[in-house]
């Protein structure tokens, strides 16, 4: 079973990991440089030995390709997207002296336009890179449709890359980018594979998270394309188990994988703004229950 690869490397970090601090004071073991590989034609790899949010993964990467940087359309319908609230939260406790409840911000930011737009945005994040980085000429440069033009007219090309990590406005994003980079390849046979390098790696929390990002985005592109979709290949720099996560690893890595679900995409050339969790269906899920697990922030 694919799923194997992260339970053994769940299992590596367990037994190797260098033991490390880092920024958030929790400590992790950390390995550099782990690579995962996923057939995604033979399944989807939302991780069934714990069950996996893959909605709120899914509609957070709409939220990025639609180039919102904005919290307030996360929040808005179903599921409620909350993992980005808290910066914004607190900086408006800071720089108001108000204290409100985090759950009166995020309504706040629902019903009330002008409050959404002067404390719901977080700087020059995903979104804004991806459809709109700032060129030094003063152009903005929409990555992901140029990326798409290249898969349809120069497939065999090795430039097609959408990139995070935009050194002169890391200062200003609420969090420098984790999936900084994506890179896409098509097979001869007109498979569409794509590479996400992630810098930092947070195995149990993270990791299950950004596989299904990178997913959705690979059947997108693929489906926009006309591609069938190939392998998502998964390379992590810094890969990591926070200390306190020890006991959820070896709770999962004792599970055994039930057969991988398949996801699908059914919105076909819809806009990027146009398309929501109603084209995607994700069938014969079977995870086994969560494992409650604290986050390090
Ligand atoms: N992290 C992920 N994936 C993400 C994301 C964060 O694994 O998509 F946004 C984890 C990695 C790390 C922490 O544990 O969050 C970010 O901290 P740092 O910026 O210090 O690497």
């Amino acid at each position: 079973h694919p799923e194997q690869q992260y339970l053994d490397l769940m299992a590596r970090l367990l037994n190797e990991g260098d033991p490390r601090g880092d920024r958030t004071g929790v400590g992790t073991r950390s390995l550099f440089g782990q690579v995962l590989r996923f057939d995604l034609s033979r399944g989807t790899p939302v991780f069934t030995t714990k069950k996996v949010a893959w909605k709120h993964a899914a509609k957070e990467m709409l939220w990025f390709l639609r180039g919102d940087t904005n919290i307030r359309s996360l929040l808005e319908g179903s599921p409620r997207v909350t993992i980005w609230s808290d910066w914004p939260y607190q900086r408006y406790c800071r720089e108001t002296g108000d204290s409100i409840e985090m759950r009166e911000f995020e309504e706040r930011i629902l019903t009330d336009d002008d409050f959404a737009q002067a404390w719901g945005d977080l700087g020059p994040v995903y979104g804004k890179q991806w459809r709109r980085w700032l060129a030094s000429d003063g152009r903005e440069i929409d990555q992901v449709e140029t990326a798409l033009d290249l898969l349809k007219h120069d497939p065999n090309s090795r430039r097609i890359i959408v990139e995070g990590w935009n050194v002169g406005e890391l200062d200003q994003m609420t969090l420098p980018p984790c999936h900084k980079t994506y890179q896409f390849w098509v097979s001869g046979e007109g498979r569409l594979s794509l590479m996400l390098t992630q810098r930092s790696a947070d195995v149990l929390l993270g990791v299950p998270f950004n596989c299904v990002g990178a997913s959705v985005f690979l059947h997108l592109m693929a489906a926009k394309a006309g591609l069938d979709v190939g392998e998502l290949v998964w390379c992590g720099a810094d890969v990591h188990l926070y200390q306190n996560h020890v006991e959820q690893a070896a709770i999962q890595i004792a599970r055994t994988p039930t057969p991988w679900p398949s996801l699908v995409y059914s919105g076909g050339d819809l806009a990027w703004e146009a398309i929501g969790l109603e084209h995607f269906e994700l069938l014969n899920y079977d995870p086994a229950p969560a494992i409650p697990a604290p986050v390090a922030v």
